[in-house]
């Protein structure tokens, strides 16, 4: 940090805070609070670009992705979720192996490295329904890294099928399982399990999962889902109990915080909260969780400037190509279902700074890194230009 902006922090009212971050002290809960609701975004978000900085430098990493949903039919009855659908519903639908294929076949000119896949808890389908899907993508895509299936779907999986979760979790992985995606941890209190989301596992069993699956060798990342009926403590409370379990295990990659988008839902009465507080949210995600490599700005939730902006706040990455996410755009999401490579590399650049592309663990891809005369990492392969960052559709 140079000395203007140390000096624009202590200002602010954060320097013993930022003493702490800056000698490499863990923060604890009542500074995350004052993070919280400190006035000064700007000082926050400050900070956070100092540790993110520190650790990355000015690199942004991005991953040619495919979301792709596999079924609706929900029985956890969670009152933020616009996506879920009963059996009986029309619009109710499960993909079988062959629709997944078809997806999958409809982008296959594209070099996808990921497939992202989350669906509801559908008690109708067969462990096999799940393997099947996984051994279906790696024969379609033989090099893609699969990373599906929340601790929530793991946790139910195991309950239906008599399973173990390290059953679960070896079968999954035998298939072709690569990691697993963050979602499902809500806000990882009791309070909120109570309010929002009973019909699903609570934060002991998420936690436990996940480092289930960190001991087996699968990876997973973290989400956190704010601005809903949660207090500002039990956001903090989520993450320490993060920032403990990857104390023992060290196998979260990243955290991601998704702002609430209240429409469709039980709780459509509620505002969504704002660009600068889900900036706020990638700040305090950096500072708080000093054990995870990586804080990803989902654009597909943020919109693409948001997320672009994110990128001074604290993410180091920006997530992804997208193709076909139904559980935001159910819920009031604007942002468009799709860009380009060559988008993200432009929405990257145009915040200042160096795109890599990564795959689901964060290698850098290689063929694609070089050294600029300074000596900085830039990517050598640029995609053909299909438009800039400022076509996507949202105004800047
Ligand atoms: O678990 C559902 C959240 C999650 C709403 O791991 C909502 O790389 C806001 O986990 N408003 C699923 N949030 C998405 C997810 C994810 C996304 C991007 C990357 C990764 C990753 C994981 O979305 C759910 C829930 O927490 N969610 N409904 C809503 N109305």
């Amino acid at each position: 940090m140079n000395p203007l902006q140390k000096r624009y922090v202590e200002r602010s009212g954060l320097g013993q805070i930022a003493a702490r971050v800056l000698a490499g002290a863990r923060l604890d809960r009542q500074d995350g609070l004052t993070l919280c609701r400190h006035p000064d975004l700007l000082a926050v978000g400050a900070l956070a670009n100092h540790v993110r900085e520190a650790r990355h430098g000015n690199i942004a990493y991005y991953v040619v992705n495919q979301h792709i949903n596999h079924t609706n039919v929900c029985v956890a009855g969670c009152k933020f979720c616009a996506f879920y659908r009963t059996a009986r519903q029309p619009d109710a639908y499960v993909l079988s192996p062959q629709d997944v294929e078809r997806r999958m076949l409809e982008h296959i000119d594209q070099p996808i490295r990921e497939i992202h896949m989350v669906g509801g808890i559908n008690p109708a389908l067969p462990f096999s329904y799940y393997t099947d899907i996984i051994r279906t993508m790696k024969r379609v895509r033989p090099d893609v890294h699969v990373k599906a299936f929340t601790m929530v779907e793991i946790a139910a999986m195991a309950e239906n099928f008599g399973m173990t979760v390290e059953q679960v979790l070896l079968g999954l992985k035998e298939a072709g399982l690569g990691s697993i995606p963050g979602g499902g941890a809500e806000i990882l209190t009791d309070h909120a399990h109570q309010v929002l989301f009973k019909g699903k596992i609570d934060h002991r069993a998420w936690i436990e999962i996940a480092m289930t699956a960190h001991r087996l060798g699968l990876k997973s990342n973290a989400t956190m889902m704010f601005g809903h009926v949660e207090t500002l403590e039990e956001r903090i409370d989520h993450m320490i109990l993060l920032r403990e379990a990857q104390d023992g295990t060290a196998g979260f990659m990243a955290f991601i915080p998704l702002a609430f988008h209240p429409e469709n839902t039980r709780l459509a009465h509620l505002p969504k909260p704002s660009a600068a507080e889900e900036l706020r949210m990638l700040a305090v995600g950096r500072l708080m969780l000093d054990n995870f490599p990586h804080i990803k700005a989902y654009w597909i939730m943020m919109t693409p400037r948001v997320a672009q902006a994110g990128l001074h706040f604290g993410a180091d990455d920006l997530d992804g190509t997208v193709v076909t996410e139904e559980i935001y755009h159910r819920a009031g999401s604007t942002s468009p279902q799709m860009v380009s490579t060559r988008q993200l590399i432009d929405l990257i650049e145009e915040a200042g700074r160096v795109p890599v592309e990564r795959d689901t663990l964060y290698n850098p891809v290689s063929q694609e890194i070089g050294r600029d005369p300074a000596g900085r990492r830039v990517p050598r392969a640029r995609p053909p230009h299909e438009g800039t960052a400022t076509d996507l559709g949202v105004s800047p």
